[in-house]
């Protein structure tokens, strides 16, 4: 009888997904789903916080004050996105500190890209211009899933993008339109990110351990591989308009297929990264522990405040 009850239940809860009803924290949703979204979710929102590092290093060295001032609130916005992720990851059940514990740990998975440094100020422009570029072909697909509270961070989330990869390629145009130096700064940063930035869609659909099951539930709307192209597809104009080029001899426009074809990612290089021996894992890790570490204190005021007013 409870088996039915199930059935039943899980043929419902697809219907409402086919019918693109959003799922609110308080309806009924399949176990897997819940746990499928908090992975999701808990590591976009680990993204988040470590991409933070990258850029921090280089805010006592930008060029001028609205350099700094844009990358100061670049950085904050990614603080932001974490907030709004952790908070979105909660409605389904799971508690923030068990979140932050395994981020910590080094338990939980985040974004491959942030294992990689960044050297110079170009980088600044690169990551801007490139990884949140690919993050918001990735989000703007988000907005639609399945789950409300995800979906209505996404909106918020991809606003804020879009000014961030505008600050990213205004740095490029810039040092595209400066000395032979700079023209060459630029193009070593986008060497040296193009194919970790690749990377970040994930494995190849046929290699993708939840994709089928994220797909029929609209947790994710676009697969690994269609959201790549669609990255490689709309950034390569932009690369052309900087007259730069990508670190790729196979990146070419395909007239049959109306899309660009381009190499093959060296796999074992992100795996290795994501199972935690990339060239950064371990300090990100370090600092991220030390920045919980000195913010000690203000947990523990804003406990006390919370108990006196309760
Ligand atoms: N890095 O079955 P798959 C930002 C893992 S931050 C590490 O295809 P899925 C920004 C995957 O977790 C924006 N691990 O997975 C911030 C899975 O492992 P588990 C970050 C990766 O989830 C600051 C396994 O590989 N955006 O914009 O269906 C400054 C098999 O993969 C990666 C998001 O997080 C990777 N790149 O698809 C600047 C978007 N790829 O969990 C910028 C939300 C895969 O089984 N996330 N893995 O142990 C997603 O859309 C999906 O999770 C992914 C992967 C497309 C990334």
């Amino acid at each position: 009888m409870q088996d039915i009850d199930v059935k039943s239940l899980e043929t419902a809860f697809q219907d409402r997904i086919d019918q693109e009803i959003k799922i609110e924290p308080r309806d009924w949703m399949p176990e897997d789903y819940r746990k499928n979204l908090i992975r999701q979710i808990s590591q976009h929102a680990h993204s988040e916080v470590v991409g933070m590092l990258p850029e921090k290093n280089w805010l006592t060295r930008a060029p001028t004050l609205k350099r700094k001032m844009a990358l100061l609130a670049k950085i904050q916005d990614e603080g932001g996105h974490g907030l709004y992720l952790y908070s979105a990851a909660e409605t389904l059940g799971v508690s923030r500190e068990e979140m932050v514990r395994d981020l910590l740990s080094g338990k939980a998975k985040y974004a491959s890209i942030f294992n990689y440094p960044a050297l110079n100020w170009a980088d600044m422009g690169v990551i801007g211009w490139l990884v949140d570029g690919a993050a918001i072909v990735n989000q703007v697909a988000l907005q639609r899933t399945s789950y409300g509270p995800y979906s209505r961070a996404m909106i918020r989330i991809c606003k804020e993008e879009s000014f961030h990869q505008r600050q990213g390629y205004d740095i490029c145009l810039q040092l595209a339109r400066g000395s032979d130096e700079q023209k060459r700064m630029l193009q070593d940063a986008i060497n040296r990110w193009w194919w970790p930035v690749l990377m970040m869609f994930g494995p190849h659909d046929s290699a993708s351990a939840h994709s089928a099951q994220s797909m029929k539930w609209k947790i994710k709307r676009v697969s690994n591989d269609g959201l790549r192209q669609k990255f490689v597809d709309q950034t390569v104009p932009q690369l052309e308009f900087l007259k730069m080029t990508a670190p790729d001899p196979q990146l070419k426009w395909n007239e049959e297929r109306g899309h660009y074809d381009f190499g093959e990612i060296d796999w074992d290089e992100f795996w290795n990264v994501v199972k935690g021996v990339g060239p950064c894992n371990k300090r990100r890790l370090a600092v991220r522990n030390k920045a919980h570490d000195d913010g000690a204190w203000v947990r523990e005021a804003a406990n006390a405040y919370a108990q006196k007013n309760n």
